[in-house]
């Protein structure tokens, strides 16, 4: 394992890759490999991509990627991938929409299936971005399916979060309607080659600059305005300035303590998400005659379901 760590350390990225998938599915395995690469993480900018299925961030990141990324300054790109591991399509389909990226050196990309996570940034997302971090990786960009409330997982696990959205999708202003307006640092309108996308940008802009009185108005602290762009990932439109806008706010970030709190709020998060991932999976081995009398007491209404939870969670080591 430590030979493993070293090569990737070095930047081999079939070492980075298998460490990735050793990681992924083992936690024992994780935490050998944490200590040894997490002292040297914090140096990756994590940029979190999330929009709603089909919206375009894989075209998006392609580009991106594609023009960010030199042998001084790599990039990886984590799609989080909700279909099962097992099919390997959704990985040979993202391989082919950022297929600016395949053949470049500087560029990674890793699926990572969500399984069964509650959220959309599985655990193995987190360990990855970590170990791409460790092993050099100026820039990690993170990208998930945006639905509800596992939109706020990005922001546990993204530095920079960008909205993507598009015309056509049924909704004029899904960005508010789907939350995005309270997390996204940056809204990339995308598609602007279809019509409807002049449209579908000002009724995003509207609702940001909306939203950003009141912000202001709360808080007195330094104040981020979120950029809204027009993109297309098919024509390459807006991806210079796409680039700009993340600069700008990691200079943001890099400014007065806000990175310190933004990271913060992130580990607060992640401690959280490990225990519960430590929980659950303790709670998994426990040997069925373990709950069999509390079964029996609960069956009987001598127990509540809470009290039997309470006295299995104590059973645990
Ligand atoms: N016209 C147009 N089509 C685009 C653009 N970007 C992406 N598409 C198309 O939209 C479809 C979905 O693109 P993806 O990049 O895979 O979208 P995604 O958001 O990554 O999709 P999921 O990962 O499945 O949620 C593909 O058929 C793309 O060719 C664009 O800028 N303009
Ligand atoms: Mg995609």
């Amino acid at each position: 394992m430590k030979t493993l760590i070293q090569a990737a350390l070095k930047g081999d990225t079939s070492a980075i890759a298998r460490l990735i998938s050793l990681t992924e599915s083992d936690t024992d395995t994780a935490l050998v490999v944490q200590k040894e690469i997490f002292p040297q993480t914090g140096q990756a900018h994590l940029v979190g991509m999330t929009g709603p299925a089909g919206v375009g961030k894989s075209t998006l990141i392609g580009k991106l990627a594609a023009s960010l990324a030199h042998p001084k300054h790599k990039v990886a790109v984590i799609a989080c991938d909700p279909s099962s591991p097992k099919t390997g399509g959704a990985l040979l389909g993202d391989r082919i929409r950022m297929h600016d990226l395949v053949s470049n050196n500087d560029v990674f990309i890793r699926s990572i299936a969500t399984g069964n996570s509650s959220g959309g940034v599985p655990l193995a997302a987190f360990r990855a971005a970590e170990i791409l971090d460790a092993c050099g990786f100026g820039m990690v960009i993170i990208e998930t399916v945006g639905t509800g409330q596992n939109q706020v997982d990005i922001m546990q696990a993204a530095h920079t979060i960008i909205a993507v959205s598009a015309p056509g999708l049924g909704d004029d202003i899904q960005a508010m309607k789907s939350g995005l307006l309270e997390i996204a640092d940056i809204h990339a309108i995308t598609k602007s080659d279809l019509n409807g996308a002049s449209k579908t940008l000002m009724d995003i802009a509207n609702a940001v600059h909306m939203r950003q009185k009141n912000v202001e108005k709360e808080d007195a602290g330094a104040v981020w305005t979120p950029f809204v762009l027009s993109v297309s990932g098919l024509n390459n439109d807006g991806i210079v300035e796409l680039q700009q806008a993340i600069q700008a706010h990691f200079n943001f970030l890099g400014d007065a303590d806000n990175m310190q709190n933004r990271c913060r709020l992130m580990y607060q998060q992640r401690i959280y998400r490990e225990a519960i991932d430590i929980l659950s999976r303790s709670f998994s081995e426990l040997p069925d005659d373990c709950l069999s009398e509390s079964l029996e007491q609960l069956m009987q209404r001598k127990l509540t379901p809470t009290q039997a939870a309470r006295k299995a969670l104590k059973g645990l080591n």
